[in-house]
């Protein structure tokens, strides 16, 4: 029986916002992605302010997915196949807290299947440290500046966009095939 109404959100932050868009606007189910800021202390952050690292927030994308397309754990999946959930406060060469790795669930269902997946990853040994990933009820979501919304499609060859998000988009559609909108 279902008893959540969908599409239903999920908020993720693992680094760079413009990553995390690209790669998952791929896959089939997935309806919006938004780029934003979450898990700070001040009200309506800027991306200058956010980078700064003192709002505390971290960048996020909330996404919109169908549950009957796509579930929750796939969707979690998907994100930890394109950021690493071992280096906190860090994705590569960008350091600092608003590049942590941190699901914001939206329910206790969320929670559940977040807390199992990692659960199930560690006892996998994917990654040679532990997985430092925060799982946290999803705070105030703020919408980030327009000009960070699609940023990849808009700006495919920026600097940052050719060397860190492609090749992550690239990886999220080799690791799922098949379930690509275009596949
Ligand atoms: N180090 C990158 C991060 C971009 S991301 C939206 C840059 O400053 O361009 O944080």
């Amino acid at each position: 029986m279902k008893d959540v109404a969908k599409p239903q959100l999920a908020t993720l932050g693992g680094g760079c916002f413009w990553c995390l868009e690209a790669a998952l606007l791929q896959l089939k189910g997935i309806e919006s992605v938004v780029s934003g800021y979450a898990g700070g202390e001040t009200r309506e952050p800027d991306y200058h302010s956010v980078c700064s690292g003192r709002t505390g927030h971290a960048e996020v994308v909330e996404v919109r997915f169908d549950p009957d397309v796509i579930d929750y754990r796939t969707l979690l999946t998907a994100f930890f196949a394109i950021h690493d959930p071992t280096t906190l406060n860090r994705q590569g060469n960008d350091v600092g807290s608003q590049y942590r790795s941190v699901i914001f669930t939206h329910n206790d269902g969320q929670k559940k299947v977040a807390e199992a997946l990692i659960a199930d990853l560690t006892a996998q040994r994917i990654w040679p440290a532990p997985i430092v990933t925060a799982v946290s009820p999803a705070p105030t979501f703020w919408r980030a500046e327009d000009y960070h919304q699609n940023y990849y499609a808009n700006n495919p060859l920026q600097g940052y966009c050719q060397a860190v998000v492609a090749p992550k988009a690239a990886k999220l559609r080799k690791v799922f095939a098949g379930r690509l909108k275009d596949g």
